[in-house]
């Protein structure tokens, strides 16, 4: 019984061995190989400029255009002067105001932080009136 019983087990030990060795002799799991994914960013997609829209306000034959305009807490509004004479934008209360526009100039002021309408007229020519709502 006993010849018998080692040879059982040299058998189980050589098939322990040669299964070792395989397992040994592989190659190792190595880098997988995936790349890494490329950063895909669509330009379009990209949300433009948020920045509060310019204000604008055109004035010709005595009349600003528009008169009633809605801009952002603390917009730069562009005024420019198409008449031949100098007129202001300024606001009844002061809060802002462009000064002395010359002929063919412009100026430009700053919209107040505070929400709410102003009136505004040209201090040359007091029918000359608006109302700049910020908002
Ligand atoms: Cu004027």
């Amino acid at each position: 019984m006993r010849p018998r019983a080692r040879a059982v087990a040299a058998v189980l030990l050589g098939a322990t061995l040669a299964a070792c060795s395989v397992s040994v002799g592989g190659p190792g799991p190595g880098p997988s190989g995936s790349a890494p994914a490329t950063p895909v960013t669509p330009a379009a997609s990209r949300p433009s400029a948020t920045a509060p829209s310019p204000g604008a306000v055109a004035i010709g034959d005595f009349v600003f255009e528009p008169a009633d305009l809605t801009v952002r807490p603390g917009a730069v509004v562009t005024v420019r002067n198409t008449d031949p004479v100098d007129h202001t934008l300024t606001a009844q209360d002061r809060s802002f105001d462009t000064g002395t526009i010359a002929p063919g100039a412009s100026a430009t002021f700053t919209a107040p932080a505070q929400p709410g309408a102003y009136a505004y007229l040209c201090t040359l020519h007091h029918f000359m009136r608006g109302i700049l709502t910020v908002s």
